[in-house]
């Protein structure tokens, strides 16, 4: 049976997303008919490999899109909300990653485990949110839970890798590194202090009410896919020395008691998710171990005590590419299998 193939545009395709977007369609075996790379204008020119052949990377412009049937956006949220309309205009369906849309009523933001439904909305703006990739970690482990039992109250520290900042964080990580060994100065660009043998509570920017846009996000986008007004988040995200994959210490509270043991039979028959929780024969997940594939796991699942309906838990996953990269692909696959 002939399957129908797309045009794909990839804009940020010389980035950490963008480079895994493209090597994850390719792994998927997306029909793509036609593929374009797209970054900034110090990229044109560049050659980027596409299934054995090298297409050359174009300059993101709104004249670039004119026949695109798909656009998977990593360029960061301005040329999300300079570009995603036009591409739109010019017959695209846009999958973003950015936070430009992600909380506009009419702008689905999914995480298919979570609620693909949600995708049928696309029509109202051509428009589908990819979240936070803090956040898609968490709900992915979070959705077979609050499907048992309600969940009230989200309180959670994140342990997020270098990637998560960009290509250029990732390196600046290290090239610390190798500085040290060399006894040469450390330098400092990317984020905010030193990383190498240090944690920085800091991630984005601060808002009025201490937290910061980072830890909102967790907040905000976790309800919108949830469905409910009533879940609150109270995050602490903290970037590590580690250089790819999240990890995060969960507690949560639930209307009704979810047992250690429920809990790991819930996860355990989930999407996208599994228990990796052996305490005994020191297993537990971690992000060395996790980077690289596109399965969260869950491990350090134990009854949280100091609350009534307490569950605390220990989740991991490779933030570019369930995190960002694979979930904008899977949502492109929902997109041409079902709408388009
Ligand atoms: P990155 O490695 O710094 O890559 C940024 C990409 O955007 C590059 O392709 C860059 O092209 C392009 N770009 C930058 N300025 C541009 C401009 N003026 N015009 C056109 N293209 C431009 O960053 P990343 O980690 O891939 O993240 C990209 C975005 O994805 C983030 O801003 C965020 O919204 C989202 N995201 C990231 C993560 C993550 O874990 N890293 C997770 C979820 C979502 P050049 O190479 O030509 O500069
Ligand atoms: O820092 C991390 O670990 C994740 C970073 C995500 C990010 C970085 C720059 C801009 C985002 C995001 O996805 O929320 C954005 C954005 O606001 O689009």
């Amino acid at each position: 049976m002939s399957r129908k193939e797309f045009s794909v545009a990839v804009a940020g395709a010389t980035g950490a997303v963008g480079e895994l977007m493209i090597k994850v369609l390719e792994e998927r075996n997306f029909p793509v008919r036609e593929m374009r790379y797209l970054a900034s204008a110090r990229s044109v020119g560049k050659r980027l490999a596409w299934k054995g052949e090298e297409i050359e990377v174009r300059e993101l412009s709104a004249r670039a899109f004119s026949g695109v049937d798909i656009a998977l956006f990593s360029a960061g949220g301005g040329r999300s909300l300079e570009f995603a309309p036009a591409a739109v205009e010019a017959g695209a369906v846009v999958v973003d990653n950015s936070s430009a849309f992600r909380m506009e009523a009419d702008v689905p933001l999914v995480v298919p485990e979570v609620n693909a439904p949600d995708i049928a909305n696309y029509t109202q703006r051509g428009i589908i949110a990819n979240p936070n990739c803090t956040t898609i970690i968490m709900v992915v482990a979070l959705k077979p839970l609050y499907d048992f039992s309600r969940i009230r109250r989200v309180v959670v520290s994140s342990y997020q890798s270098a990637s998560g900042a960009g290509a250029q964080a990732m390196e600046e990580l290290k090239e610390q590194t190798r500085s040290w060994v060399k006894g040469d100065p450390i330098e400092v660009k990317a984020f905010q202090h030193q990383l190498l043998f240090n944690v920085i509570p800091h991630i984005d920017s601060f808002t009025d009410n201490g937290y910061t846009k980072e830890e909102m996000k967790m907040h905000n986008e976790t309800r919108k896919m949830f469905h409910d007004d009533q879940i609150r988040v109270s995050s602490t995200c903290v970037r590590v020395p580690v250089l790819t994959a999240h990890s995060e210490a969960v507690a949560i509270e639930t209307e009704s008691e979810i047992t250690p043991e429920k809990a790991r039979e819930l996860i355990s028959a989930a999407p996208g998710v599994e228990v990796l929780d052996d305490p005994e024969r020191n297993s537990y997940p971690m992000p060395l171990f996790t980077a690289g594939g596109d399965t969260c796991y869950v491990g350090r699942i134990r009854r949280d005590f100091s609350v009534e309906n307490g569950l605390s838990f220990w989740v991991v996953g490779d933030q570019l590419r369930k995190g960002a990269a694979t979930n904008a692909v899977q949502i492109a696959e929902i997109l041409a299998d079902q709408y388009l």
